[in-house]
């Protein structure tokens, strides 16, 4: 019986260096020679490189730069420009938003807010670069662009939380703050401040689509390796085929679940499920505010929340407008 390789047994080939395709244009140049990595041959591929860099490379990269040098110094700064302190500090140190007096205000001074704006705009540009530049690259090689798409998803959310939505509540000091434990505060508080949102339905379906892809992903990784001994990795030679390794994976959910995806389908499931995490999440974060104030009272007024209306200090009734559900869990 023929004999598969795995990431431990793997057979390092260490032939030609294959450049890629031919691109397009000549002004079109990869950079960077390439080389064969023995410790990279573990993992993956020994070839590292060419990488392709482009204008939207270029771009990204600088202003990628320019962003994290302005949040960097001015953490730093924030400390006094004391080195140790700096390390120590590094994960409480944050660069915050404008406050909201100064509303949308481009201009703020930049001590107070300004640099915030300021870095926002670089990351912002730098991601949008490394979208064309992906978006680019996969229609250079011909190939379909759900990865730039899926990207895109994850950038929709990114721009919900610092710019649809402050523009939509007239303030930026409505955005999170760059900093580790800086934007987990905001996060926290952001949920309190709109009366909890594990009651907010897109924050529901967002983490349904959290936990739905790692769980999907990891059903598909584990059958992959799993069949890893009949040669599964090679699961696109094999859809087409009967008595194939991807056959025997496909009877192990059949029998399992009843029902299987197909080795085509099974991508999809996982790409929408990670796409709609970030898509639905964003649609959650967009109307929190604008048009709904407490997910809480959302919440008891559509019945999935309990009301409690003996609790001291709480209003015993609803206002206006809010059914009154049968209180959960009260004696
Ligand atoms: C954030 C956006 C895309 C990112 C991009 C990258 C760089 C790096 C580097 C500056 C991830 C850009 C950045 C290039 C820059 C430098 C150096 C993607 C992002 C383009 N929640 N919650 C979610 C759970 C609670 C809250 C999503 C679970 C509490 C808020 C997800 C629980 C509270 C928001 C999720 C839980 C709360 C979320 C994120 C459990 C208070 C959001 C999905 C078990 C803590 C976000 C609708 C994602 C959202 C979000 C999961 C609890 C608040 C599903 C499992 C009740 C405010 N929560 N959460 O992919 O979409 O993020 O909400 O308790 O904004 Mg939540």
């Amino acid at each position: 019986m023929a004999q598969f390789h795995s990431l431990f047994t793997a057979i390092e080939l260490e032939g030609p260096l294959e450049p890629g395709l031919p691109l397009r244009w000549s002004r079109h140049r990869r950079i960077g020679g390439a080389f064969h990595s023995r410790l990279l041959g573990r993992i993956g591929e020994s070839q590292v490189g060419p990488t392709y860099l482009g204008w939207p490379g270029i771009i990204s990269l600088i202003c990628g730069f320019i962003a994290i040098e302005i949040i960097g110094l001015n953490m730093w700064a924030s400390v006094n420009w004391n080195i140790l302190r700096f390390i120590k500090m590094l994960p409480f140190l944050a660069v915050e938003p404008p406050p909201a007096r100064y509303g949308l205000w481009p201009f703020p001074p930049l001590r107070e807010g300004g640099w915030w704006l300021m870095a926002g705009f670089f990351l912002t540009v730098s991601i949008l670069a490394w979208w064309v530049r992906m978006y680019n690259r996969a229609r250079a090689l011909k190939m379909g662009t759900q990865i730039p798409w899926a990207f895109a998803s994850a950038i929709w959310l990114y721009l919900v939380l610092g710019f649809f939505r402050p523009l939509a509540m007239g303030s930026w000091s409505e955005a999170p703050p760059f900093g580790v434990v800086a934007h987990l505060n905001w996060t926290a508080t952001f949920s309190v401040r709109y009366g909890n949102l594990y009651y907010d339905p897109f924050h529901m379906l967002s983490i349904v689509f959290l936990y739905g892809s790692t769980m999907l992903f990891c059903m598909h990784a584990g059958t992959i390796l799993a069949l890893a001994r009949f040669g599964g990795e090679r699961e696109t030679h094999e859809i087409a085929d009967r008595g194939t390794a991807m056959e025997r994976g496909a009877i192990f959910w059949r029998w399992t679940m009843g029902f299987n995806a197909n080795f085509e389908s099974i991508h999809r499931w996982v790409w929408w499920f990670a796409v709609l995490c970030t898509l639905t999440g964003g649609i959650g974060i967009l109307i929190t505010g604008t048009l709904v104030d407490n997910w809480f009272l959302w919440g008891v007024r559509h019945g999935i929340a309990p009301h409690y209306p003996q609790v001291p200090g709480l209003p015993s009734s609803l206002p206006h407008g809010y059914a009154q559900p049968p209180s959960i869990g009260a004696p």
